[in-house]
């Protein structure tokens, strides 16, 4: 990895839908980990991200609020960014696909793709709506599955057997709009992106990917190269998107997918139009050489992202940054089933942010990112951890070391003492251990990384239960003085190695122990950051990070949020 810049995408989560711990885990938090930990490395990042707005998730969300289709989308996009803003989600942009900007843009790219080619024009069988004179997307026919019965399937999948159906499959089909039953199939016009063209450069462009990238995106990519690409419809009957700039398409827009993707580059350009002499969004799309691009996302939007969106680049000619690193996860469930909003069951991230601090989600959620798997959430596990993790071995052991420091010698760090064999070995541990800790943050191997940043913990823990200070002061004050001050510094050192994970806490812990030194990441061996912070350095009154979520709690919790039936 010799690139200098770092570009990092989120998946743009849908506007109508309420973001819950499974989207954090997902999508945001991950990618907002690695930003953190590749700034802190010194690396040029820009991390980007925004609400997807088009499509007939959202015509069908402002219709339900009794909402214009804009207004709802600027609501919602504010409720989004306030949220992640409360998760500490460290965007250097959050932007909006329905911009001028990503408007733009998708113009350019459809114009290119058209001109090369790659843009075929096809007559298909389409309800058609007599009372709503319009054509329905398939999503806006309700009817009975003819499957299992279900009475309010949708015209694209049965919700109730989750069945993929074609609308003319429904009993009883009526449209979603007025509710009339009077439909036609007419033929109507639509726009194929011809991907069976692009198959070969994409097969070629894949090929390395099979050594780098996590075997569960690649095999999702290479299971429909195999399956051989379709042509894919890139225009819908709607009105909320971006018109079809070409004649006949006045009643049709892009579809949401195409559009989506292009949002990443819509919204660098988004961010690059506010300061334009200092920001070039084409530095980091048109130049590919100089790009690392790595993007996140739940395992349901990688055939997007490793072949539509990359071959909507291709097809174009021009030299388009394309994804090198893709973090695919798999999915979060609340306590093995379903979040539902409507239903008041689960998490979602407005509740988790009432009721504890971002940043007991954050350590959660990364420890048990679905990453090779699903994972589920439940509050007795998530209290298990808080408890543990951080009260128990992290709190516990910052609160003792200052609190031992301050009844012995004041606010300040002891002078005195020698590094005996203790301190070395010491070295040594903590070396190999920040080593595979960050060797497992660069391969964004999330779950191996946050074992790794707990054994850091519990060495700091080990150290001062093998050296006892509270006894070695009673008869040797300056080697006291030297426990001490080694375990400050490896509070310091906790507080660097933890900020991508647990930046509030992390700057918490450096506000106390008085250190306003340009964050770095810790290159340094353990002889020289142990010894970093010198005697005499002043530091605040020690006060409790964490507080601990009783049995109580959990089960107020449990019920609250619909865990168990009651
Ligand atoms: N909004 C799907 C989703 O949130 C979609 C991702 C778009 S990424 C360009 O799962
Ligand atoms: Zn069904």
């Amino acid at each position: 990895m010799d690139k200098k810049k770092y570009l990092i995408t989120s998946a743009l989560p849908y506007i109508n839908g309420q973001p819950h711990l499974g989207h954090m885990v997902g999508c945001l938090l991950p990618a907002d980990v690695y930003a953190r930990f590749m700034r802190l490395s010194g690396a040029d990042v820009l991390y980007v991200c925004g609400t997807d707005e088009h499509g007939t998730t959202s015509e069908v969300g402002a219709l339900k609020a009794g909402m214009d289709v804009e207004d709802y989308c600027d609501k919602y996009h504010k409720i989004h960014q306030d949220i992640y803003k409360a998760f500490n989600l460290s965007f250097d942009y959050f932007g909006r696909t329905s911009s001028e900007q990503n408007k733009e843009i998708t113009y350019r790219i459809y114009k290119e793709l058209d001109k090369n080619g790659f843009i075929e024009e096809k007559t298909i069988k389409q309800i058609f709506s007599v009372d709503d004179n319009q054509f329905l997307a398939d999503r806006y026919i309700t009817g009975t599955c003819p499957y299992c019965g279900y009475d309010k399937a949708r015209g694209d999948q049965c919700e109730n057997c989750t069945k993929v159906l074609e609308p003319t499959e429904l009993i009883n089909a009526r449209s979603t709009i007025s509710g009339s039953t009077h439909l036609e199939v007419r033929e109507t016009k639509h726009l194929f992106l011809k991907l069976t063209a692009l198959q070969d450069d994409l097969a070629k462009w894949l090929a390395p990917k099979e050594f780098s990238w996590p075997d569960l995106v690649y095999s999702i990519a290479q299971k429909w190269l195999k399956e051989g690409l379709q042509p894919r419809c890139i225009t819908r009957d709607l009105k909320w998107g971006f018109p079809v700039p070409k004649e006949g398409y006045e009643n049709k827009v892009f579809y949401v997918w195409f559009d989506a993707p292009i949002g990443y580059i819509g919204i660098t350009k988004q961010w690059s139009d506010e300061k334009p002499t200092e920001r070039n969004w084409e530095d980091w799309w048109l130049h590919p050489e100089n790009v690392y691009y790595a993007e996140f996302m739940g395992k349901d939007n990688v055939p997007y992202h490793t072949i539509t969106f990359p071959a909507t680049l291709m097809g174009t000619g021009e030299n388009w940054t394309k994804v090198d690193y893709l973090k695919g996860m798999s999915y979060l469930t609340f306590n093995g089933g379903k979040f539902s909003k409507s239903e008041h069951r689960g998490i979602f991230a407005d509740d988790a942010i009432n009721e504890f601090p971002a940043d007991y989600w954050r350590y959660w959620l990364m420890a048990n990112a679905p990453e090779s798997s699903d994972s589920s959430f439940n509050f007795e596990n998530f209290a298990s951890t808080i408890n543990k993790d951080l009260n128990d071995v992290l709190g516990n052991f910052i609160n003792r070391v200052l609190k031992m420091t301050v009844s012995n010698f004041g606010q300040t760090i002891p002078q005195g003492g020698e590094d005996t064999p203790e301190e070395k070995s010491l070295y040594a541990k903590i070396d190999e251990l920040k080593a595979d800790y960050t060797s497992y943050m660069q391969k964004l191997e999330f779950r191996k990384a946050m074992t790794t940043l707990r054994e850091l913990w519990v060495e700091g823990n080990n150290y001062i239960a093998r050296n006892e200070p509270w006894k070695v002061l009673k008869t040797d004050k300056e080697k006291g003085a030297l426990i001490l001050r080694t375990a400050i510094n490896l509070i310091r050192l906790y507080a660097l190695l933890m900020a991508p994970i647990m930046p509030e806490t992390s700057q918490k812990i450096l506000k106390l122990i008085n250190v306003d030194e340009k964050m770095m990441w810790p290159e340094h061996c353990a002889c020289d950051e142990l010894t970093h912070l010198k005697a005499g350095h002043m530091f605040n009154p020690p006060e409790l990070l964490f507080t601990k979520i009783s049995p109580e709690r959990v089960q107020e919790l449990a019920i609250k949020y619909k865990e168990v039936e009651v």
